[in-house]
């Protein structure tokens, strides 16, 4: 791509020049009104400069017509030329196949701000396209607008604006990003340790507590070799507790079912010198139900040094999240894990969450299979889906 710069009386006649000279793929990049400056600019009147992105080298098939049509006379140099031009065509195929998110974006921004469909009545947060496109991009994904402008801000104070890569501008959103999302926090153990770590998951009904301790659980057995016990606290729902012995009989694992404090504590108790890890279920609480969490609170208060881990879906209503993370927040501090990312396109509302509460992000889920579908959050990859391509 190659820029090139227009000034006209007025902006209808500065995109006709860009039209008439560089045809109707062009993109406009920029519409700037420009005051003249210096002694002489009172005499001078204001004029519209516009800038347009236009493809410097024709297509490959266009070439490949061009060059056959116009060497028709001698074979055998169409001959070499068409064996170049398939040479060339299988380079640019394998560069294709590298192509990575960034131009996945390059491609959404062609199509926004092409001429034909550019349309200068949009209600717009910003003059410069291409900052209202990432703005767009970013709202677009469930990133709250005030939380798109923080990414956004400052960038077009730069000097030269016009002519900042946009490979720039992603890495400033990108670095910005990760900043506010923070390293992810993990379960961390010490085989044989006296103390065996208590971890326990509490959150809303449904959201996949059970699930993900079976995946978490997976994961240290199968590739740390730990030795895992699971307590649950869930006895309200009809299966929950088969729900979870199911899944220890398959790993092999222990099973402790409390129906109070005090089972708790002697289970813990029992079962802390023979694991390395205990992993806690609870049941699902509404984060409304101001009595169910009170008795959470009493059951999280009786565990030793406990590692708590809030469980969220990511397909929940931002608005709900924040509720239901303050109303947690009350009775325990926690780290977050988002499931069900799988489930949704727009996960701008982690980057919110972040934001807004500061809180520690961990683990993520993306789908229902046991020990797969799951990973320990990665920033970079919330950046991409935030820009580019899905969650994957
Ligand atoms: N698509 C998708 N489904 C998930 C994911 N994690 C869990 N689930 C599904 O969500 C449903 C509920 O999962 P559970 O693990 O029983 O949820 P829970 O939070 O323990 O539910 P309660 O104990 O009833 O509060 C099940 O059908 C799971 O297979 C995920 O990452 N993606
Ligand atoms: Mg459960």
């Amino acid at each position: 791509m190659k820029l090139k710069k227009y000034e006209a009386p007025t902006e209808e006649e500065a995109i006709e020049m860009v039209k008439q000279e560089l045809g109707m793929e062009a993109l406009i990049l920029n519409i700037k009104k420009v005051k003249p400056r210096g002694m002489f600019s009172l005499f001078k009147n204001s004029y519209v400069e516009v800038t347009a992105a236009y493809d410097d080298k024709p297509s490959a098939k266009t070439e490949v017509k061009k060059e056959s049509g116009s060497n028709k006379k001698n074979n055998n140099n169409e001959f070499e030329n068409n064996k170049k031009l398939i040479k060339q065509q299988q380079t640019i195929n394998e560069l294709e196949k590298k192509l990575n998110n960034t131009e996945e974006l390059l491609d959404d921004v062609m199509k926004k701000l092409s001429v034909a469909s550019h349309n200068s009545n949009e209600e717009r947060k910003y003059e410069n396209s291409m900052l209202q496109f990432f703005y767009d991009k970013l709202t677009g994904q469930g990133v709250s607008s005030k939380i798109a402008e923080v990414l956004l801000k400052d960038i077009d104070d730069v000097e030269d604006f016009n002519n900042l890569d946009i490979n720039l501008i992603i890495k400033i959103v990108y670095n910005r990003v990760i900043k506010i999302l923070g390293q992810p926090k993990v379960v961390k153990w010490k085989k044989n340790s006296k103390a065996a770590k208590n971890i326990i998951f509490i959150g809303p009904t449904g959201v996949g507590k059970t699930t993900t301790i079976a995946k978490l659980s997976s994961y240290f057995i199968l590739n740390e070799n730990a030795s895992v016990g699971f307590i649950t606290a869930d006895t309200y729902r009809i299966a929950a507790v088969e729900q979870l012995k199911t899944y220890a009989e398959i790993l092999n694992v222990d099973v402790g079912v409390v129906y109070n404090v005090d089972d708790l504590i002697e289970q813990i108790g029992v079962m802390k010198p023979i694991n390395d890890l205990l992993f806690i279920d609870t049941a699902g609480r509404s984060h409304k139900n101001k009595e169910n969490l009170r008795e959470l609170k009493e059951f999280l208060d009786a565990v030793p040094e406990p590692e708590i881990y809030l469980v969220l879906s990511v397909t929940t209503k931002y608005e709900d999240l924040l509720d239901i993370i303050s109303a947690y927040d009350e009775i325990t501090d926690f780290k977050i894990i988002f499931t069900k990312l799988d489930e949704t396109k727009c996960i701008g509302s982690i980057l919110n969450i972040c934001y807004t509460t500061g809180k520690e992000i961990s683990y993520a889920t993306n789908g229902q299979n046991v020990p797969d579908d799951i990973e320990v959050m990665k920033p970079e990859k919330i950046v991409k889906a935030l820009l580019g391509s899905m969650y994957k």
